[in-house]
């Protein structure tokens, strides 16, 4: 009966009956309470109504009842905030292993690539049961990037990644909305998320033309250059980037950071915000040379170089340990190329 009145989006990922239990379960504490308020209202105007001769009582207050009243919607609220945040940080969390997808959103369209290559617009095909991490940027506005049948929403912003996840748990086509209001075509910012088994969705990805999303990553670094200060034999007068992904990074300020996906994108966006210890911030920006499909393919190529991480204490430390080397050190950009 229920399927023909669904007063709840289908439940198709790992977090949609989570998100439910908890929204029934404030819905039946405020339910709760409006009842108990209510009946009070009635039970009260009855019994201490107007009667001629009878005179109102004062009290002076029951410390019992007000330890009762204060006591328990404590427990109720920090059991909501316990739980609330349990779900929120397991929907915060993408998965370490999580199957990578980049998406761009624009007025009015979402544009996808699988780090395999593929790429669709207002659509996504995932496979069913395996985590996926969304890293998401717009190109122009604030967009939102909402999946009701997954209980997932992420503002998409402009100049910056956010991620989301989701594991579904169901094959079937499921609809994509925007979810902050983005222009005249807002309303048709749509898509559909559609959910395969494993057979059908391999058989999907690896049907692509382009090669791995790294490929094409590897193809712009050298094209644009990267690859004549971004050596692997140490001789270029940047960093080596092999095995920087993922790891902490020491900069000019003395802040440590982790090069994660924002990371990689501001150093090639704005490298003058983040410099690395130890090299002339030679690095130019590469703002307005590279469209967004251009940084997440650049971000994907660093990725695949630093999956195998030797390591990591050790790299860190050898760069630090060695501020300008000879063959590096550069007087402020007076050479660059
Ligand atoms: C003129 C030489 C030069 C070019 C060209 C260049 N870089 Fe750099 N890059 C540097 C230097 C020097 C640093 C270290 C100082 C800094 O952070 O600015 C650096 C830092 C970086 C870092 C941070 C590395 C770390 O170890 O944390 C990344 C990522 C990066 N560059 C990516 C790129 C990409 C991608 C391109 C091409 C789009 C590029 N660079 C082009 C010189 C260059
Ligand atoms: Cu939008």
């Amino acid at each position: 009966m229920l399927n023909n009145f669904p007063l709840w989006p289908v439940q198709a990922s790992t977090l949609a009956h989570r998100v439910d239990a908890l929204y029934i379960f404030l819905l039946v504490i405020g339910g709760l309470m409006a009842l108990l308020v209510c009946t009070l209202l009635i039970v009260f105007a009855a019994r201490f109504r107007y009667r001629p001769g009878v005179r109102a009582e004062q009290i002076e207050g029951s410390t019992a009842l007000e330890i009762t009243w204060s006591v328990i919607p404590f427990v109720v609220f920090m059991a909501i905030f316990v739980w609330g945040s349990a779900v929120y940080f397991s929907e915060r969390t993408p998965p370490a292993d999580s199957t990578e997808v980049y998406v761009v959103a624009k007025q009015w369209m979402w544009k996808v690539e699988h780090a395999e290559g593929q790429r669709e617009i207002n659509e996504l095909h995932v496979p069913v049961g395996r985590d996926v991490k969304l890293i998401m940027t717009s190109q122009d506005v604030i967009h939102s990037f909402y999946i009701p049948a997954f209980r997932i929403k992420q503002d998409v912003l402009p100049g910056r990644y956010t991620v989301e996840w989701f594991r579904a748990t169901k094959p079937g086509v499921y609809h994509l909305f925007c979810a902050e209001y983005c222009g005249t075509q807002h309303s048709g910012m749509v898509g559909d998320i559609v959910v395969q088994d494993p057979a059908h969705y391999e058989a999907w990805i690896n049907g692509s033309p382009s090669g791995p999303l790294s490929a094409t990553g590897e193809k712009i670094f050298a094209e644009l250059g990267c690859s004549t200060c971004h050596r692997s034999d140490a001789q270029g007068r940047g960093p080596d980037l092999q095995g920087v992904y993922g790891t902490p990074v020491q900069l000019e300020d003395g802040r440590i950071v982790t090069a994660d996906e924002n990371y990689v994108r501001e150093c090639i966006l704005d490298p003058g915000s983040k410099r690395v210890k130890g090299f002339a911030p030679i690095m130019p920006t590469f703002q307005g040379l590279v469209s967004e499909e251009q940084v997440n393919a650049l971000v994907a190529y660093l990725k695949s170089i630093s999956t195998s991480k030797p390591a990591e204490g050790a790299r860190t430390s050898a760069r630090t340990a060695t501020p300008e080397a000879p063959g590096k050190a550069q007087p402020n950009g007076s050479q660059v190329q």
